[in-house]
């Protein structure tokens, strides 16, 4: 299915153009046009942002033109994962990483880091170590500790907010059985948290994780560790929803309560990985409902005070991870593999427009 053959160079709808969003058009292609999501997003005082794939980022150019026009707010989809930065226990691939951080720098973006402690894409040398025992508990805390405060600190004052854990909980709100916990306990999420502060004090620090959109078991979790964590004092700052949607699910219950009560704590929320998939194939009905979950979500964030970022999980079906993961599903950015826009784009921009 072909979506609005409209090429992706900053025009929004018609709907949009109305409303009076619209400057003047004389922006390069690669410039910020006036009528990008980028733009209308920093009249709402948001953060938009996307996960870049840098293989695409490197080799195509619709892809990168989109990147720096669309977006104020990057995250890398992969390059700064462990397995990716320690590919060999004290040998460094920063590569990536840094070409992503200059990229953002000469547009005027930001970064969100991501992601410092995970239970996947550990690099293998870490956990053949672990399971073979040749890397007991002390030393693993020490390469935990090493780890964070190497990344930590080579991007210090050019990182905006770092997910430090990632995924900690199961769906049923109990501690998730990872490496992590089995070598070192609970206590290994405040250490994450003070030593990524140590290497960079400026950084908001973040938990993040997925199926923690609305008040649930797993969201209820995150809610009483951070409560309980910055009652110790231990500098936990933001609580990142991931926003992994999917239509035949249905849309998630009471996500502005959910904020709320975070923003209570005093923290900062984000919405950081945001797409919504379908089962294929593809067609109206479910693209519209599609523009509903997308705006729902921002939405949200756009009701909170705490909720500054918005970032989708990339925005092209080209490169999405979705297909690679769920057989049979899919369509699950803004644009389509050929960059045409999803009434979803229409419908961020449109909510963009309307302001907080
Ligand atoms: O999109 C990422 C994909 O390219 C990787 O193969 C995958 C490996 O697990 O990670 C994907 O990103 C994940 C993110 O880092 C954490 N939340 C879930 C994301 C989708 O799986």
């Amino acid at each position: 299915m072909k979506y609005f053959r409209m090429p992706f160079v900053g025009l929004l709808s018609a709907t949009l153009l109305v409303t009076g969003v619209m400057g003047v058009q004389t922006a390069a292609a690669d410039e910020v046009s006036p009528v990008s999501l980028r733009a209308l997003a920093e009249r709402a005082d948001l953060r938009i942002g996307t996960a870049v794939d840098m293989a695409a980022l490197g080799e195509d150019t619709t892809y990168r033109r989109a990147t720096g026009r669309e977006f104020n707010s990057v995250t890398a989809e992969n390059v700064m994962k462990w397995e990716v930065v320690e590919p060999t226990r004290g040998t460094y691939d920063w590569s990536g990483a840094d070409e992503l951080v200059r990229f953002a720098r000469e547009r005027g973006q930001v970064v969100r880091g991501h992601t410092l402690v995970w239970h996947s894409q550990l690099p293998g040398w870490l956990t053949a170590g672990v399971q073979d025992g040749s890397i007991g508990a002390g030393e693993l805390r020490g390469i935990l500790r090493k780890h964070i405060t190497t990344e930590v600190k080579r991007y210090k004052g050019r990182i905006q907010q770092w997910d430090v854990v990632n995924e900690v909980f199961e769906e049923d709100g109990s501690l998730r059985n990872s490496i992590w916990l089995q070598k070192l306990g609970p206590s290994y999420i405040a250490d994450a948290f003070r030593w990524a502060h140590a290497a960079d004090p400026k950084a908001k620090l973040f938990l993040n994780d997925y199926n923690v959109e609305g008040v649930n078991a797993k969201s209820t979790a995150y809610y009483e560790l951070a409560k309980r964590l910055r009652a110790e004092g231990v500098p936990v700052q933001g609580f990142g929803i991931q926003g992994h949607l999917a239509i035949q699910y249905g849309f998630p219950g009471d996500v502005a309560g959910n904020l709320a009560r975070f923003e209570r704590l005093g923290m900062q929320t984000a919405f950081t990985e945001v797409d919504v998939r379908m089962i294929l194939p593809v067609d109206e009905e479910k693209l519209a409902t599609q523009a509903t979950y997308f705006r729902g979500l921002l939405d949200a964030c756009l009701g909170a005070r705490s909720c500054r970022s918005f970032t989708v999980w990339g925005f092209t079906d080209k490169y999405s991870w979705v297909p690679g993961v769920f057989a049979g599903q899919g369509a699950a950015t803004l644009t389509g593999e050929d960059f045409g826009r999803k009434p979803a784009y229409g419908a961020v921009g449109e909510r963009l427009a309307e302001g907080r």
